[in-house]
Order: C-alpha cells, then structure tokens, then sequence
C-alpha cells in the first residue's frame, strides 16, 4: 500500500490522530501538500461516500471520518496557505440553510485564504439574514455559497433573491459551488460563478478582484 492510500484508509477508519501524525511526516518529508489533499484525503472521503450511498456505512462512521478529515485539514491548511500574503478581498462563506456539510467550504476557504482573501466563515445551516449582515458589516465582495444536498441546493436561489432585495446584488458576486450543484443551476438562479472545486473557486474570486 502507498502512503496516500493509508492515509485513505486511516480517514475511512476515522483514525484522526494517526491520519494527521502521517500527514504531519510527510509534509516535513516534501511531499506536495496538494497531492496529501487529493490523491489522500479526498479520495479517503470518495470512498467512505460510495459506500455510505451503497448502506455499507452509516452517519456515525462518516462523522467520525469527517471528523478526521478536518483535523487533517488543520495540520494541511498553513502549507496550503502562503502566509502573510496582503488581504486582496473579503468573502462571506458559508454552508446554505439546512444543510451541516463543512468540508468542502472549509477547503474553499482555506484556498481562498492562500490567494490572499480575507474569509468570514458563518459555518453551516445559514440563511439569507446572516449573509446580508455579514456582507454590510464586513464590507464583503463576494459571497460564497456551498450546497451538498438536492433538498439544500434549492436555498441558494433564496438567498441571492434576498440580497437582491436588500440593495447589494449589485456590491458582490456571488459565487456557488458542492456536489449537487452544476453551471447550469448557477444559470438558472443567477449567480455569478459556479466551480467544481475549491481551487477553481479561489481563482475565479481572485479575478473578480483583480
Ligand atoms: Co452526507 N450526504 N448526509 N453527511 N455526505 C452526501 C452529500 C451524499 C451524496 C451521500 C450519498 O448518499 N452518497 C448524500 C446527498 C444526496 C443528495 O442530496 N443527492 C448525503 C446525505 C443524504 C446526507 C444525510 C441526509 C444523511 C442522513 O441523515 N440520512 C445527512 C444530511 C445532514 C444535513 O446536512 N442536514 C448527511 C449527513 C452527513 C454527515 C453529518 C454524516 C457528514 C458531514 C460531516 C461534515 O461535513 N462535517 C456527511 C458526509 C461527510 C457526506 C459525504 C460522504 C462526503 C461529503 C464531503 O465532505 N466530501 C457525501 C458523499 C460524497 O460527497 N461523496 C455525503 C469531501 C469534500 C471535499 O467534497 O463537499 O463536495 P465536497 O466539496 C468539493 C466540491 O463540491 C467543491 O469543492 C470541494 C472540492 O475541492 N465545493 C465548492 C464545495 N463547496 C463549494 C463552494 C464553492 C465552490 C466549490 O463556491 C463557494
């Protein structure tokens, strides 16, 4: 077994402590923070997914994953990061009303720090009320939204009428992003941008501030 693999399988197993020592060792060793994220953990948390669809786990199994992964993400975050980098922006992210997936907004945002944004994370199951608010209090340029539910995608479209009818549509681009999500949706509601992954999302906002 490669080392990114067992990194897959301590997060499968939800062995949070072992999963970061490793990931700890081989950032010091120079492996490429971005392929620690991709080819380890992200596959890890595709496979406790294909077997959580298919009722070969349950959700205190996938919590326990999860739960491993953003402790992972923890010790990853400052090699992703380029410290000290001047704010070039500031968004407001979050996870939409009724849903309490996290991990793919805190990737966005830890991509989104890298390139040099300012991030106010309002975490998960958050409505229109406190996105407006945080855009007027922290000045916000964008608003980044994540879905990772049919049921919870559909708030987006509430969300961005509501900034609409609080006189900001105009200030930010909006910007979504989660599994169930596609361009075409973003069409249909009106965002801004939509993009598969956190990466992209970091660099589609940073041209938006360019
Ligand atoms: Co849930 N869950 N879950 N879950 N869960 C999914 C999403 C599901 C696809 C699993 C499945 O059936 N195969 C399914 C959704 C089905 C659907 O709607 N079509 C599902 C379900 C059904 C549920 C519950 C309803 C289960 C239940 O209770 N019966 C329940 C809902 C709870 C709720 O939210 N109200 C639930 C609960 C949970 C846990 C709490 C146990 C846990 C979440 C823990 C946590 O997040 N802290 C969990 C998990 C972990 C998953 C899976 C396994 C993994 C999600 C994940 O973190 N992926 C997921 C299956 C899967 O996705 N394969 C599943 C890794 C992450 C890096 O990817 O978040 O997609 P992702 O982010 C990507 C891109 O989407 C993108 O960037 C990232 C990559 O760079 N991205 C953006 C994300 N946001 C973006 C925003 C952007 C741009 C890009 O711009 C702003």
């Amino acid at each position: 077994m490669n080392t990114f693999d067992e990194m897959a399988q301590l997060l499968e197993r939800g062995k949070a402590k072992d999963l970061t020592a490793l990931v700890e060792q081989q950032l010091a060793a120079g492996v490429s923070p971005k392929d620690i994220l991709t080819e380890g953990l992200i596959k890890g948390m595709s496979i406790i997914g294909e077997k959580f669809k298919n009722n070969e786990v349950f959700v205190p199994e996938v919590l326990i994953a999860a739960r491993a992964m953003n402790m992972a993400l923890k010790v990853l975050k400052p090699a992703l990061v380029n410290e000290g980098v001047q704010s070039i922006g500031t968004v407001v992210l979050c996870t939409v009303k009724g849903d309490l997936h996290d991990i793919g907004k805190n990737l966005v945002k830890i991509m989104m720090e890298g390139v040099g944004f300012n991030v106010v994370d309002l975490g998960v199951d958050c409505g229109a009320d406190k996105i407006i608010d945080a855009i007027r209090r922290y000045n916000a340029d964008i608003v980044g939204l994540s879905s990772l539910l049919t049921t919870t995608m559909v708030n987006m479209k509430d969300i961005i009428e509501s900034i609409d009818q609080a006189g900001l549509r105009d200030k930010v681009k909006i910007m979504i992003g989660g599994a169930p999500v596609t361009q075409q949706f973003a069409d249909e509601i009106g965002a801004d941008a939509y993009t598969p992954d956190a990466a992209t999302a970091a660099e589609v906002a940073k041209a938006y501030c360019a």
